[in-house]
């Protein structure tokens, strides 16, 4: 029975959950849930997740909010080597994970609210918000950068989940326009996904789609 993972297409977090299982071959459906028409609001979708965010895995009676859990559970189910090969890889991609939870995809998703999904409602974007997140984003940008100097990805020479997590800002880049082109590691490693990964730029190529036709539908441009 294939496992179902609830999403809307313009989620930079159902991204994240998609290209993982994509790369470790889980057999899943993609069941919509329509972010701009509230739907992870209902009464059916809140029990599920009662934050009324997405995504959701659901496994059998197993059901799991939070897409690095998410991503967790199905590399543990599939014994993928997304996790690190070794116990000290495995616990770097735990800290690089737990790091850009707290301390870089927290103020990327701020710097949505107020240049995406704020516009979407009608509202100017705050400019002491604006600011606070964007030199979170530089002072959190200026160490990814100079750990990416010699590295092609994360955690040395492989992909694993820690990259797929710290990407995901990028999900939104057109939108948000967050400080990334000052730092070119960052940028060089960003894009070696894209050229390397193919179900990062698979599932890049269906958001933006997904975005830009909501956006321009209501006459938006970035
Ligand atoms: N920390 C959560 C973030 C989930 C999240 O923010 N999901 C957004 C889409 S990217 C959502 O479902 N938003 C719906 C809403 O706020 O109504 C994760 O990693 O899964």
């Amino acid at each position: 029975m294939s496992v179902k993972i609830y999403g809307d297409l313009g989620s930079g977090s159902l991204r994240r959950v998609t290209t993982a299982a994509k790369i470790m071959g889980v057999d899943y459906e993609r069941v919509n849930v329509d972010l701009f028409k509230g739907e992870s609001h209902t009464q059916e979708f809140l029990k599920l997740n009662p934050h009324g965010l997405t995504p959701v895995l659901q496994d059998g009676e197993t059901i799991i909010w939070e897409s690095s859990a998410i991503n967790l559970y199905l590399a543990e189910k599939t014994n993928s080597s997304l996790v690190g090969k070794t116990v000290k890889d495995r616990y770097e991609v735990l800290q690089w994970m737990f790091w850009s939870g707290e301390q870089w995809r927290a103020f990327a998703t701020l710097l949505f609210n107020e240049r995406v999904a704020g516009r979407a409602m009608g509202q100017p974007e705050d400019p002491a918000i604006v600011n606070l997140v964007i030199k979170n984003i530089r002072a959190a940008a200026q160490v990814l950068d100079a750990h990416l100097a010699d590295r092609k990805f994360i955690i040395g020479d492989e992909l694993t989940l820690a990259d797929i997590d710290i990407a995901a800002p990028f999900s939104q880049v057109h939108r948000s326009k967050p400080p990334f082109a000052e730092f070119p590691n960052l940028v060089a490693w960003h894009q070696r996904l894209l050229d390397t990964v193919p179900a990062w730029a698979e599932t890049n190529r269906e958001l933006d789609t997904r975005m830009d036709t909501f956006f321009n539908g209501i006459g938006i441009t970035f």
